[in-house]
């Protein structure tokens, strides 16, 4: 498994964060798996004990004991504050953007994107990638032509359904200059799985230069 492993690339995975709002998606992760774990432990614990090496010894009283403090109170301490701490990030991954606005529109079965230069009366339109400067928050703005999908770019932050009809927004705040693939994650139709753009993040100057 670690031989196959390590054949993956970041290019695709939540694993590997290059922005700001995947880095925090990817640490709220790592504490559910651990707070999984911690669960998974001390249930599969409890169960050591009182088949293996204390069969039949707990007392009634012992045992409503171990059930309230086991089953319902820490569960629901530990629970409640991985939901707490997930909720409070929400906010976070929808802060305002630092001015720079990319249109992505979702169509049957390519990603148009536009770019709105300062001045200019036309946009600069792209298929297939998109070109983010490292250390901005970009507001991108998503629609769909006529079906439902999914933008998500998963080194760079989380999934926001385009839904023809009505503009959602999604900022994010790539940090690590490089090459990053996207998918659609919504199932759209027979060409869903062509629905794929790569991200291309460069450093401010380089991306100003780009698209004068
Ligand atoms: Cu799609």
């Amino acid at each position: 498994m670690p031989l196959f492993l390590a054949a993956c690339e970041g290019r695709q995975s939540a694993l590997a964060p290059a922005g700001e709002d995947a880095a925090q998606l990817h640490l709220l992760f790592l504490v559910m798996l651990g707070g999984a774990v911690v669960l998974w432990l001390a249930l599969n614990g409890a169960f050591y004990v009182v088949t293996r090496l204390r069969p039949g010894q707990m007392s009634v009283r012992h045992a409503d004991r171990v059930i309230l403090f086991g089953g319902v109170i820490f569960p629901t301490v530990l629970v409640g504050a991985l939901l707490a701490w997930g909720l409070s990030i929400m906010p976070e991954q929808r802060a305002t953007g630092d001015g720079l606005v990319v249109r992505v529109t979702a169509e049957e079965w390519w990603w148009r994107v536009e770019y709105w230069p300062e001045g200019a009366e036309a946009p600069v339109i792209t298929a297939n990638e998109i070109r983010l400067p490292a250390g901005v928050r970009t507001e991108l703005k998503l629609n769909a032509n006529r079906y439902i999908h999914s933008f998500w770019v998963p080194a760079l932050g989380g999934k926001m359904d385009m839904i023809p009809g009505r503009e959602t927004v999604l900022t994010l705040r790539p940090e690590i200059p490089g090459l990053y693939r996207g998918q659609c994650a919504e199932f759209c139709g027979a060409s869903h799985a062509m629905m794929a753009f790569e991200t291309v993040i460069l450093e401010p100057a380089a991306f100003d230069d780009w698209l004068a």
